[in-house]
């Protein structure tokens, strides 16, 4: 049987590329399984996207928003009756959990459901003039082409939470997904292509970040750009779209703390830190990979965490009952490896797995144990820098004070959990969490459609993603300001 081979979509249409080198589209849980191959796009084949997005722009701009929302509603109800196979393509091409995958697309409906509905809305703002007869309002508008670069660990999500907005706002999309998630990117093309999205509104552009990324950052007729994905890119993206004067928003590390307290539910508490640190095989931008304790519960909790952790269902994600699937491909393994290593070097104390699984059925992938590191301090590496794998390290502080100073000490500033009955401390650590995000009294992970999005210093830039925030990013705000004197001006405040 002949391998699908995935196409781009420009102008409306499915086109293969001139380059006929293709990337392998590999399961990482059997990995002698190839699901399909995707296309190495050229800069050629980038700058056509950015063509049709900018010729389609005028049009897709010229139609009422509540029309737009209506295409979108329509993805919404496509997608919903392709919601088993995307599931399944995700836990295939990325290695999740198959309740994971599900939980995802389920999260993928919600957010163009809440965007599609703000298509009715998308208001502006009614503001009193110091002078009289005179009215001033905004209107929300366009940017017009945004480039969209989304990573492999939420690949379907995150390509819905970025192509939403922006179509909802009117603007025309390059999409550009993960080279390591093209099928999802396609299959996500396509339900926009049934819902009737006209000719050139939505490009998809597979291909290397080197080379077809570079070419939709660069392009002088892009004017935006979102990205989601590591520092050193989402760096790099910034400042070459700031070097042009146009929007970034970049979503990139974190190093999110869990914060136990001696008065928190601890049942609940461990329950946090596995599904924080260890759900979607840690690989994800709100993984808990710190667990700072206060000292005199430790280590009543690092046992109950230990027990928690043999229970961990390890596998296929596509098999009943497990839990973790395996690392997205051999590079992510070993990095995670890597850290491992360095975690022992450092002087960590390694309680639990370390290692890649071997042995029947595991040999296929890329499979990691679970892995906790005790009597971590603030300065080691695997407590500043982000793994993206399923490690966890834990601090010990003695007061509450110091187990926030803790809970801040590392550059990024995504999400952080509290797990405490005392709302004084709740409130305050609300307060002074140098977050993006807090959780109280649960894990680090997931997000609304209709919360905002997004973390603090070194994690993001630019506007918050989803919930209404989100179009502080996708639209330009016009003030209006009419005057129905009919007379000259006679006087003014200035
Ligand atoms: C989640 O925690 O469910 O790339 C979402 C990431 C984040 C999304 C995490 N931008 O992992």
């Amino acid at each position: 049987m002949s391998l699908l081979q995935l196409k781009n979509y420009i102008n409306g249409k499915w086109v293969g590329s001139a380059n006929p080198e293709t990337i392998p589209n590999i399961n990482p849980a059997k990995i002698d399984e190839t699901l399909c191959v995707s296309p190495q796009s050229t800069r050629e084949e980038a700058r056509a996207a950015v063509a049709a997005a900018k010729e389609a722009f005028p049009k897709w701009k010229e139609t009422p928003s509540p029309v737009r929302a209506k295409i979108l509603f329509q993805a919404w109800q496509i997608m919903q009756s392709r919601a088993a196979e995307l599931a399944e393509t995700l836990t295939k091409e990325e290695g999740k959990a198959i309740g994971d995958s599900r939980g995802e697309v389920q999260r993928a409906l919600n957010i163009l459901e809440f965007t599609a509905g703000e298509g009715r809305r998308l208001r502006g703002s009614t503001i009193p003039s110091e002078l009289p007869r005179t009215f001033i309002y905004t209107v929300r508008q366009p940017i017009g082409v945004v480039s969209l670069i989304t990573p492999w660990n939420f690949p379907v999500a995150i390509p819905i939470w970025k192509i939403a907005p922006a179509l909802v706002s009117g603007n025309t999309v390059v999409f550009k997904p993960a080279e390591l998630t093209p099928f999802c990117a396609f299959k996500i093309t396509e339900i926009f292509e049934q819902a009737g999205l006209p000719a050139g509104v939505l490009n998809l552009i597979l291909g290397k970040g080197s080379v077809v990324g570079e070419e939709i950052v660069n392009h002088p007729d892009v004017h935006a750009i979102s990205f989601t994905g590591s520092n050193d890119v989402g760096c790099a993206i910034y400042e070459k779209g700031s070097k042009r004067g146009i929007r970034v928003q970049c979503e990139m590390g974190g190093k999110n703390p869990v914060v136990v307290l001696e008065d928190a539910d601890l049942e609940l508490a461990v329950e946090g830190a596995v599904q924080g640190g260890f759900g979607s095989t840690g690989q994800r931008c709100t993984a808990a990979s710190r667990v700072v304790l206060q000292e005199s519960i430790a280590d009543r909790f690092v046992e109950m965490l230990q027990k928690r952790m043999d229970s961990i269902v390890i596998g296929n994600g596509l098999e009943s009952g497990v839990f973790m699937g395996p690392a997205v491909d051999e590079k992510q393994m070993n990095t995670v490896l890597r850290y491992i290593e360095l975690g022992k070097n450092e002087g960590a104390r390694l309680l639990k797995g370390g290692n890649r699984l071997r042995g029947s059925g595991f040999d296929r992938g890329y499979f990691i144990e679970p892995t906790l590191f005790d009597h971590v301090t603030s300065e080691m590496k695997i407590a500043q820098e982000e793994i993206f794998g399923p490690v966890v390290s834990v601090l010990r502080a003695k007061t509450f004070e110091e187990c926030v100073e803790i809970a801040n000490s590392v550059p990024f500033g995504l999400s952080a959990s509290l797990y405490s009955q005392d709302i004084a401390k709740c409130m305050r650590f609300v307060e002074v969490a140098e977050v993006g995000k807090v959780h109280l009294n649960s894990p680090t992970i997931g997000g609304e459609a209709q919360a905002p999005f997004g973390g603090t210093k070194a994690t993001g830039i630019g506007p918050r993603e989803m919930g209404t925030e989100v179009f502080e990013f996708y639209t330009e705000v016009k003030t209006v300001y009419v005057d129905y004197t009919g007379q000259k001006r006679k006087t003014s405040m200035y």
